[in-house]
């Protein structure tokens, strides 16, 4: 009787123990679910603050798209800066960028035209970005050519790519995103991304802090980028012009409806006619040189001696309306010189340092921006050839943003961030991509 007595206390406590045991299993395993519970919620909070931030955006540029002011050029961007910050319940949001060598992080989101585009770059522009060397410049370009002819003195194609461990195919065409180019054969990450380490385009905590996580950085507050920073694959060409109006096509234009459209005499239409039939021709030809003097296509003979030269109105139309040819769907955009880093345009094809310069501070002077590339012709110290040089690869307004925007828990201090590219080339605006981190 006491042994089963025993035997029964002992059973007991086993049962019991066990029973805590469990119990305390079970508490833990609650607990476990209840703070991954409540993470998800932060996280939930925090992916719908960072999402309102990207539709604020959006709704700026659809808004600017649909009712431009044609006088200020900058108007979208104090906009973009006003719309950057904003909370929701228990959750806040911030847009921003980092431009590469400036000090931190700056509101709105970043102007993928304020960049020169990768697949416009010809050798020449290519070898003045540091690290690059002939062979890895000719690798470039094979890899976004559409022959598979390995250019001298030294390229990549696809027979270089096939014989590695993991084999890959060149793209052939246009590259996609800018981080392609570590593909590229001699391409080293490091090139590319420079002290942003996650390509984010924005100073993070981890990219300013030394050696203490990785990227390496100098800690010296400001996002010292790679090739990155001043290249980019999203700007994308369009054919919208002013007032958000598709622009005509020159070539093919009866004179007789160029007389109508800028205002201009019948020897003034022809001679621009005439020249835009030429396969050569560029609508920057019209600021080197006055009408008077752009010669017929056969000889040196000027097409009208006697036409009058235009009027800043009559050319602001022309180069404003019209493109010379329909651009192709997606074209690689062309770079806004009212938003580009003075560093940008060091590496921009056929600029002289000094017609940088002056750029540069003209714009610093116009609160509202050069409103039209005519208004280049303005700029004290930029000739008429470096003028025609800068419409021959510059805009004046943006068609694609990149918005990254972190969502922020209040509570818990847990974060989303959200990198959206928006793009007006084509209306209404697209989103052509969302990141998660
Ligand atoms: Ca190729
Ligand atoms: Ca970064
Ligand atoms: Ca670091
Ligand atoms: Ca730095």
């Amino acid at each position: 009787m006491t042994r089963a007595r025993a035997f029964t206390t002992v059973l007991v406590v086993w049962v019991i123990s066990l029973g805590a045991i469990a119990l305390a299993a079970m508490q833990a395993g609650a607990f476990r679910g209840g703070a991954a519970g409540r993470e998800s919620m932060a996280r939930v909070r925090a992916y719908w603050a960072a999402r309102a931030g990207v539709e604020e955006a959006i709704a700026r540029l659809a808004r600017d798209a649909e009712d431009p002011d044609e006088s200020d050029a900058m108007r979208l961007y104090s906009e973009f800066e006003d719309a950057a910050e904003g909370v929701l319940e228990g959750s806040s949001w911030t847009v921003g960028h980092s431009v590469r060598g400036q000090a931190g992080v700056l509101l709105g989101p970043q102007d993928a035209h304020s960049k020169l585009n990768i697949n416009t770059m010809t050798q020449e522009a290519l070898l003045k970005l540091p690290f690059m060397t002939d062979d890895v410049a000719g690798s470039i370009l094979d890899w976004t050519d559409s022959d598979d002819d390995v250019r001298l003195p030294i390229g990549a194609e696809v027979g270089q790519y096939q014989s590695l461990a993991y084999p890959y195919e060149p793209r052939n065409a246009p590259m996609r995103d800018i981080q392609e180019l570590e593909l590229v054969s001699g391409v080293l990450p490091d090139y590319v991304r420079g002290e942003d380490g996650n390509l984010n385009d924005r100073l993070d905590s981890e990219e300013d802090d030394g050696d203490a996580t990785w990227p390496t950085d100098n800690h010296n507050g400001k996002l010292d980028s790679g090739w990155a920073g001043v290249l980019t694959a999203s700007s994308i060409d369009g054919d919208l012009g002013p007032g958000a109006k598709p622009r005509t096509v020159l070539r093919g234009t009866r004179a007789s409806d160029l007389v109508a459209a800028l205002g201009i005499n019948e020897s003034q239409a022809r001679v621009i006619s005439t020249h835009a039939s030429a396969p050569s021709a560029k609508l920057s030809d019209f600021v080197r040189q006055d009408l008077n003097r752009i010669p017929s296509e056969t000889g040196n003979q000027p097409i009208d001696a006697r036409a009058p030269a235009l009027t800043r109105d009559q050319l602001t139309k022309l180069l404003g309306q019209f493109v010379m040819e329909e651009p192709e769907i997606g074209a690689p955009g062309r770079l806004n010189l009212n938003t580009c880093p003075a560093e940008v345009l060091e590496y921009a094809p056929g600029i002289s340092a000094a017609a940088a310069d002056a750029l540069i501070s003209e714009r610093q002077a116009r609160a509202t921006g050069f409103a039209s590339l005519a208004q280049l012709l303005d700029v004290p110290g930029v000739s008429r050839e470096q003028a025609a040089r800068l419409i021959d690869l510059g805009e004046v307004r943006s068609n694609v943003f990149i918005v990254n925007s972190v969502g922020t828990d209040e509570r818990t201090g847990v974060r989303v961030e959200l990198t959206a590219t928006i793009d007006r080339s084509t209306l209404p605006v697209l989103i052509r991509e969302v990141y998660i981190r």
